[in-house]
């Protein structure tokens, strides 16, 4: 989860290269050397692609920006049913090419025994960026639509539903050998409401790759709505930090595979700390199977790439003899 990024300073050259975010998310070659920039600096056992949850957004006509300071916004959000009905369904194949040459670019420059991860936006949180025009505290617009125009709210959904799913679809073809859903506004809501109003359009954009590969789901400060993420039915969990994951190991840990989860600000402290607190991580998971360690949530900019390396560190150390890595 933003494993590339403003706190690696080769991130920082290219990224002054390029001139932004966006020309080097749309470059494949660029693209390709970012994902491969940790795995060469940390030895990590996966790259996740560089990309952006907004991009299928844009390719259904929406006009996506990322300012320095603001970070990505839509200038003109969806404000009503002939909003909705413009948006395209174009297959990502001619509409996000980009995507499948820098996943066939990162396949072809990873080491073998590597993963490459994909990865999309879950609709309600595409739906939030889309009509709330960026990001949102209280997601308002979408759930005055939600409850007040519930057909109008259907439509956006499967809309984005459908084009969510074909996006994982296509990255598997291009090469990912797992990918992830990230519903990072999702825990905004009440169990009843994510249950009637996210579960179904979630499932429908994971139906896609059931059975070509393992499917994770995330959802932000999504606690509460822990065995109703484990019930669209995907092979992995990614908790957010705040979860206690002995807690959801106890719960779910016969049923999926659960990824996490120290918390990103944690590598603010000394690599010290860093390698304390993730050693006492993996003796909360206590060697259970199926645990995937990682943080439980993007690296934040201010980081010092030396605590990503202490963390990185300790898990080669207890990593399990014969185990996959
Ligand atoms: O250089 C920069 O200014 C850009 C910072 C940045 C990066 C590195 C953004 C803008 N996106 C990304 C890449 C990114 N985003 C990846 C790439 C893979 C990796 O290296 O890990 C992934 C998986 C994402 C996913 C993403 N983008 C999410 C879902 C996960 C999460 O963080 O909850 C979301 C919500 C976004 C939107 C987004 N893109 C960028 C920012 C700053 C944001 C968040 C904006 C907000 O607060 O609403």
């Amino acid at each position: 989860m933003r494993q590339a990024g403003r706190y690696l300073p080769e991130y920082q050259a290219v990224r002054k290269r390029a001139g932004g975010f966006l020309p080097m998310i749309d470059d494949p070659p660029t693209a390709a050397e970012i994902t491969l920039q940790p795995v060469r600096r940390f030895d990590v056992d996966a790259a996740i692609l560089f990309s952006d949850i907004l991009v299928p957004l844009r390719a259904m006509g929406l006009e996506l920006r990322v300012d320095d300071g603001r970070g990505p916004w839509f200038p003109r959000p969806l404000t009503g049913p002939t909003d909705i009905r413009a948006l395209r369904l174009a297959a990502p194949a001619e509409s996000m090419p980009e995507v499948g040459q820098a996943l066939r670019l990162v396949r072809a420059g990873l080491p073998p025994g590597k993963a490459l991860i994909g990865f999309a936006g879950a609709p309600f949180t595409l739906a939030s960026y889309a009509i709330e025009g960026g990001s949102s505290p209280s997601h308002s617009k979408l759930r005055r639509l939600m409850y007040r125009e519930p057909a109008l709210y259907a439509e956006l959904m499967d809309k984005l539903a459908t084009v969510v799913g074909w996006h994982l679809q296509y990255q598997v073809e291009c090469g990912a050998d797992a990918v992830v859903l990230f519903d990072t506004w999702a825990g905004a809501l009440t169990r009843e409401d994510y249950l009637q109003h996210v579960v179904p359009w979630s499932r429908k954009a994971l139906q896609p790759v059931s059975g070509l590969a393992p499917r994770l789901a995330f959802v932000r400060d999504g606690s509460h709505l822990l065995d109703d993420v484990v019930s669209l039915g995907v092979e992995g969990v990614a908790l957010d930090w705040r979860t206690d994951i002995a807690d959801a190991f106890a719960r779910h840990g016969g049923r999926v595979a659960l990824q996490g989860n120290l918390d990103p600000a944690a590598l603010l402290a000394s690599p010290e700390e860093v390698a304390r607190r993730t050693r006492a991580l993996l003796d909360a998971v206590g060697g259970r199977p199926g645990h995937v360690l990682a943080l439980g949530h993007g690296v934040l900019k201010e980081t010092d790439p030396e605590c990503v390396a202490a963390f990185v560190q300790c898990a080669k150390e207890r990593a399990p003899a014969g185990t996959a890595r």
